[in-house]
């Protein structure tokens, strides 16, 4: 098979919603040391850094040759920008409202 990881260096879906609800503040959510690739060939597996978007294309060229040809998974690692992108949820850590009053007294 052929996996593509879209690596940002980051949890971005929780550091977004960190930034939006405690005022830009963030912890735990940035990744710094590990690289795809190496794990998938330290298990056995091809793996591939593609830094630029002109190489997206021969990375699944050489994937696709290698696990129809050779019977080969690949990993696919592209490298991507920390841009945060808008949550789907907009209240995701927003004091929840409660409903039941046997719940008000928790906030
Ligand atoms: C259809 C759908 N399923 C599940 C989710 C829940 N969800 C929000 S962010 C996220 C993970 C996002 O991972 P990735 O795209 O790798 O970005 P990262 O947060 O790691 O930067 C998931 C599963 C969602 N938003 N939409």
């Amino acid at each position: 098979m052929t996996a593509v990881v879209f690596h940002n260096r980051q949890w971005g879906a929780e550091k977004k919603n960190q930034v939006d609800f405690y005022n830009r503040r963030f912890v735990a959510g940035e990744l710094d040391n590990q690289s795809f690739a190496e794990i998938a060939k330290a298990m056995g597996a091809e793996g591939i850094v593609v830094n630029r978007l002109e190489d997206v294309g021969p990375a699944l060229k050489r994937a696709i040759d290698l696990q129809m040809n050779q019977g080969k998974t690949t990993i696919i690692e592209i490298m991507c920008t920390r841009e945060l992108g808008d949550p789907f949820r907009r209240d995701a850590l927003a004091k929840p409202v409660r409903m039941l009053d046997k719940y008000k007294d928790y906030v």
